[in-house]
């Protein structure tokens, strides 16, 4: 058994302790009240989902496991000689909940290296789409497809405890993990490169491995670290995150689950804003003849975007009231490593030029930038141009965050989720409308 699982074994009865003392002793106490608006306005700010793995803060944004973004990419462990810390690492922090040592990173490692063999028949599966089909379409279908390899459907099958539950979950889950970035690389490489391909190579880390089958060369292996780390997980009330579990709640296995949540992700107002970040930009550049804007163009073309109905991407969160640390982490590697670069210069001046825009139209609650604000001018720069693939990134990123989850819905038996719906007549009597 690795490490990791030995790990997770140790600590889930302890867990489950905690938990059920918490429901069996306090399971009445209140600790939200749902308001009329909540109902239609996507249930924001509602105090209903529990998880340990991440929890964002508004005015600070997200810790994973209580550490920030910056502890993270200083605490974790590094390849030799590299910026970015081991993506095996940060998998192991979210699962366990411990910074891991060398050791425990190599022996997460090794484990992806062993379950890394994406069958065949998905790159049939793939070639057979038709050849305009979305990038996400292709992910989301490759990872449906392998849902014939599931243990746990095996092993439930058979008939299991319910305490066992979480092993076939961790089986199912680390082979998914372990096999996306070679899916997301071929899709791209499909796709983008003439299906002209670059077998793996098992022995790379996950970051620098994805990187070698993209065909980017340093320090794309150290950008595919941190962009993977940086969109693992955003706590349990995101759209990718909640479909994921709330399929799962089903004891659906983690194939159809994460296939859910990514299908989810592919929407314009959650992951698939960093390809629509990029279009926008690409029109202010035509616009512009290629040339980065003066403040004054770039505050009117702001402004004729806000007025034509349409939001500005990258911009605003329905949790987060301040500049995402995400969007800061990728700031941070561009002025390192493309301080000269022309797009990332129209970024910056966006940091300057949309917020106090946002702030006068008096819509967003959250002026500020987002994840996605930043993340495809990084990709643009090293060459990854094709915007409609910056989601799968993204998903292979969610994957460690979402499915970490799943393992440990199953281990602490979240059940089927099932809220309640009224109808209109029901709360127009509930609040006094004749
Ligand atoms: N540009 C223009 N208007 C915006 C805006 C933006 N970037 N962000 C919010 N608003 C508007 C909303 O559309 C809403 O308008 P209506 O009242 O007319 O419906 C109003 O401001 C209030 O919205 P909010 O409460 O501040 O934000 P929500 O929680 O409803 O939505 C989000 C959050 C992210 C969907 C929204 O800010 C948005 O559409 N941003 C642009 C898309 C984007 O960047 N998405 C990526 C988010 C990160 C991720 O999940 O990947």
């Amino acid at each position: 058994m690795s490490r990791m699982k030995m790990k997770l074994q140790e600590k889930i009865p302890a867990y489950r302790d905690r938990i059920s003392t918490l429901v069996k002793e306090h399971g009445q106490e209140v600790i939200d009240q749902v308001k009329v608006f909540q109902l239609y306005g996507g249930m924001r700010g509602l105090k209903c989902l529990s998880t340990d793995i991440s929890y964002l803060d508004p005015d600070e944004g997200i810790r994973f496991r209580g550490y920030t973004i910056p502890e993270c990419l200083q605490k974790l462990p590094k390849p030799a000689g590299a910026e970015m810390p081991y993506v095996e690492g940060h998998v192991y922090l979210l699962l366990t909940g411990d910074m891991p040592t060398e050791e425990d990173v190599k022996d997460v490692a090794q484990d992806f290296s062993e379950r890394s063999k994406v069958p065949d028949y998905i790159y049939k599966v793939l070639a057979d789409m038709p050849k305009d089909t979305h990038p996400m379409s292709m992910f989301s279908a490759a990872i449906v497809s392998m849902q014939r390899e599931s243990l746990f459907v095996k092993q439930y099958e058979q008939g299991m405890s319910k305490m066992e539950y979480w092993q076939p979950m961790y089986e199912d889950a680390m082979n998914l993990m372990a096999k996306l970035p070679e899916i997301a690389a071929q899709i791209y490489r499909m796709k983008y490169r003439n299906n002209v391909i670059i077998p793996p190579k098992p022995e790379l880390d996950f970051g620098a491995n994805f990187a070698h089958m993209m065909g980017v060369d340093h320090p794309y292996d150290e950008l595919s670290r941190l962009y993977f780390m940086l969109h693992s997980d955003h706590e349990s009330g995101n759209v990718s995150a909640h479909i994921t579990h709330l399929v799962g709640s089903a004891l659906s296995d983690a194939y159809y689950a994460f296939s859910a949540g990514m299908n989810g992700l592919a929407g314009p107002l959650h992951g698939l804003a960093n390809q629509e970040v990029l279009r926008w930009i690409q029109r202010v550049m035509e616009k512009m003849d290629n040339k980065v804007p003066s403040k004054e163009s770039l505050t009117e073309f702001v402004w004729e975007t806000l007025n034509s109905g349409q939001v500005i991407p990258g911009y605003g969160h329905a949790v987060l009231r301040k500049t995402d640390p995400r969007y800061a982490a990728q700031r941070d590697f561009a002025l390192k490593h493309m301080p000269d670069d022309e797009m990332f210069k129209l970024v910056s001046m966006l940091y300057e030029v949309v917020p106090p825009i946002l702030v006068e139209q008096g819509k967003a609650k959250n002026p500020w930038p987002n994840v996605d604000a930043h993340s495809g001018v990084l990709q643009w720069h090293y060459g990854v141009k094709e915007y409609d693939f910056y989601t799968v990134m993204f998903g292979v990123g969610r994957a460690i965050g979402v499915l970490s989850n799943l393992i440990w819905d199953r281990a602490v038996g979240q059940a089927l989720e099932r809220p309640k719906s009224l109808t209109t007549e029901m709360l127009e009597k509930a609040v006094g409308i004749k």
